[in-house]
């Protein structure tokens, strides 16, 4: 009981200090996405980058089949096939051979950077810190996650990893154009000044959606057993709290309100394209859509769905993004 009172009050100060540092981060910003509810929606809206590829075996091994359709059969196949947006996995002397991620699963930081591995195809280890003892990550002297291990050199700050990676394996992006470049930045700017920000106020917005934020975050986090019990009631106890402070903060009066304008605000930005890179995704839609990926299939994320124009583009991240490259210990 003493014990449980204690990692109560210890979780307790340590979400209300951390809330002053932005997003309200550690127990307090870690958010959700849901694997079998990620699995259902794949399989209901159809293929993830797997199923794509192996759309495209069936097509080449079968030119027979094919031609049998008729002429609009073959046509449907076509659009069906462009419709499918596949990974971009660099060349294989650019890609790290040793890359381990510490992280929070839900954290909408370590998610950017997750989104970014995953979409290059780029293998890597998972270590799931713990937030409130943090020993995993005692050798650094960086107290927050992500923290990206790269053979062997430290990377910190998720847009500052994304960078860095980005411009080892995408050195043709030097060749876009200077606008298109600054519509990338302007946007990942957005992402982490202002998107972010909007995240915690509507994921701990009442008492229950602080618990179902919670109990993902409990349920996929690193905690003891006592650490699990009390992490979720005492958690989204403090963070209802702090949301409350972050909203006030950031000048937020609605928060629902300012998470649909923010997704209506990604979508006019898109301007009718499939994603802001085009006719595949940059690193603003990689951005984006990482940290929404934890609170895609939370209460708010289903809301934000449902109220606004911004599910198309995510479907169409998913099926881009596909499976992880994350290596299973
Ligand atoms: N600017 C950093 C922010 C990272 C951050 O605030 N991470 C949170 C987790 S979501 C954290 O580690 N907070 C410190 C803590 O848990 O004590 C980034 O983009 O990586």
């Amino acid at each position: 009981m003493r014990r449980a009172s204690t990692l109560a009050s210890s979780v307790l100060s340590r979400t209300l200090a951390t809330a002053h540092g932005g997003v309200g981060v550690g127990v307090a910003t870690s958010i959700a996405v849901h694997h079998n509810q990620r699995l259902l929606q794949v399989a209901l809206y159809g293929s993830s980058s797997s199923s794509g590829a192996s759309y495209t075996r069936w097509w080449s091994k079968s030119p027979a089949r094919v031609l049998s359709l008729g002429v609009a059969g073959a046509l449907i196949s076509v659009a069906a096939a462009q419709e499918v947006h596949a990974k971009e996995p660099p060349p294989p002397e650019l890609v790290p051979k040793d890359v381990v991620l510490y992280q929070y699963e839900a954290c909408p930081f370590c998610n950017k950077v997750k989104a970014f591995l995953d979409y290059y195809d780029i293998p890597y280890k998972v270590v799931e810190v713990n937030p409130i003892s943090k020993k995993e990550i005692k050798w650094s002297d960086y107290k927050k996650v992500p923290i990206l291990m790269v053979d062997g050199e430290q990377l910190i700050d998720s847009s500052a990893i994304i960078d860095k990676l980005g411009g080892k394996i995408h050195s043709d992006k030097r060749a876009d154009s200077k606008s298109d470049n600054d519509e990338e930045k302007k946007w990942r700017g957005w992402v982490d000044n202002h998107l972010v920000h909007i995240l915690s106020p509507n994921i701990y917005r009442n008492t229950s959606e602080a618990l179902e934020s919670f109990d993902y975050i409990t349920s996929n986090g690193n905690f003891s057993f006592s650490e699990k019990i009390t992490v979720k009631y005492a958690g989204a106890a403090a963070m209802y709290f702090v949301s409350k402070k972050l909203k006030k903060k950031y000048n937020i009066t609605d928060e629902r309100a300012a998470l649909y304008e923010a997704a209506e605000t990604w979508v006019d930005g898109l301007n009718g394209r499939d994603f802001l890179g085009g006719c595949k995704p940059n690193l603003a839609d990689l951005a984006v859509y990482g940290v929404l990926r934890p609170i895609r299939y939370l209460r708010s994320g289903k809301d934000m769905v449902e109220h606004t124009r911004i599910g198309d583009w995510y479907t169409r991240m998913e099926n881009a993004v596909g499976e992880s490259s994350r290596i299973k210990a």
